[in-house]
């Protein structure tokens, strides 16, 4: 009989109940949603209205709620959205001081009941976030990767789709570097079916789209007066699914870097294949010197905010 793969949602609030949806359609395996205790009669009763769900659509998954991490022993795939999202007005800086000791808190118990987890960090400062955990856990750097920026091309992935009136179908875009608004959208390797963008569109119309896609998810906060999270769990899924079923995707995500890009010892959005084996590879694409230039750039703000974890005790 095939295993049942078990992931664990770390957060069961607006990412984590849109995921456990995702994961529950997508029949990929059984959830456990997790939250602190204040909060367990709710993630309870969302638990059991995705099972009705489930027995709507004929989803033999079970979902589970609770805030006792013995639920989560030896889950597969764990993805971390604890913390406070952000409020218009704040950056994703701002929420350091609140998110910091839940990772560390996270990451301990991580360590006791899932050691083998594939772990997906979410909760923002994204970069500090997946690289405390990481340093926390002591969990290898191929089995912890930061989701951001298959988020972050998505947006850009739309924005040129809308901006060229073509099928979103055929746009390749990439977004690499920090999650912060110092983030590289990709011109040198953004297609339009393997047409390169530089060819369809003039600079003007495509720095426009580099700038708004920084601003993507600012934006949403100010609309929603919370940061996004549709595309947010989408995003999620493409990570979980690549990881379980071995499907060795390309995906841009936050990864431990040594070397590559020139950079060392820090996690940055880059493109890494995805498989059974967590981060396989990190692939290295020849860059255009101005986007070497901000990845640098996009790296230095992700290093200024590891010298601030550094210096906040715990
Ligand atoms: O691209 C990205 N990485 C992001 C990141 C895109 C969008 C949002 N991003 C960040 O994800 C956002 O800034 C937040 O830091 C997280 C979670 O966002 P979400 O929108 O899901 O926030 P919610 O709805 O407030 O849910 C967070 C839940 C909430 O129910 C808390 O009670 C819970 O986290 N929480 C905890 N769960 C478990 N354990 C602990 N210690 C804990 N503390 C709070």
């Amino acid at each position: 009989m095939m295993r049942r793969h078990k992931i664990g949602l770390i957060g069961a609030g607006n990412i984590g109940g849109e995921l456990a949806r995702l994961i529950l359609h997508g029949q990929l395996g059984d959830v456990v949603l997790f939250d602190v205790p204040a909060k367990e009669a709710q993630v309870r009763g969302k638990a059991l209205d995705l099972e009705q769900c489930g027995a709507l659509g004929g989803q033999d998954v079970r979902v589970v709620g609770t805030s006792n991490w013995k639920d989560l022993n030896g889950a597969h795939v764990l993805v971390i959205t604890a913390g406070l999202p952000r409020k218009p007005g704040q950056s994703r800086e701002d929420l350091i001081v609140t998110n910091l000791p839940i990772i560390r808190e996270v990451a301990d118990r991580a360590r006791d009941e899932c050691p083998d987890a594939f772990v997906i960090v979410v909760s923002n400062p994204l970069d500090a976030m997946v690289s405390e955990f990481q340093r926390r856990s002591r969990f290898p750097h191929c089995r912890v990767v930061g989701m951001a920026g298959v988020l972050d091309s998505a947006r850009f992935t739309l924005l040129v789709a809308r901006a060229l009136g073509c099928s979103i179908k055929d746009v390749r875009a990439m977004v690499l570097g920090g999650h912060g608004d110092d983030m590289v959208p990709l011109l040198s390797h953004s297609t339009v079916n393997g047409v390169p963008i530089r060819q369809l569109l003039s600079e003007p119309v495509l720095l426009d789209l580099v700038a708004r896609t920084r601003q993507g998810g600012g934006e949403l906060v100010q609309l929603l007066g919370t940061s996004a999270y549709y595309a947010p769990a989408a995003s999620c899924l493409a990570i979980i699914e690549s990881y379980l079923l071995d499907e060795r995707r390309l995906l841009p995500c936050a990864a431990y870097v040594e070397g590559e890009y020139g950079i060392s010892g820090l996690y940055l959005g880059v493109p890494v294949v995805i498989g059974t084996g967590g981060v396989e590879r990190i692939v290295t694409l020849p860059l255009h010197p101005e986007e070497e230039a901000m990845l640098e750039h996009s790296a230095q703000s992700v290093r200024s905010m590891m010298d601030l974890v550094e210096r906040l005790p715990g």
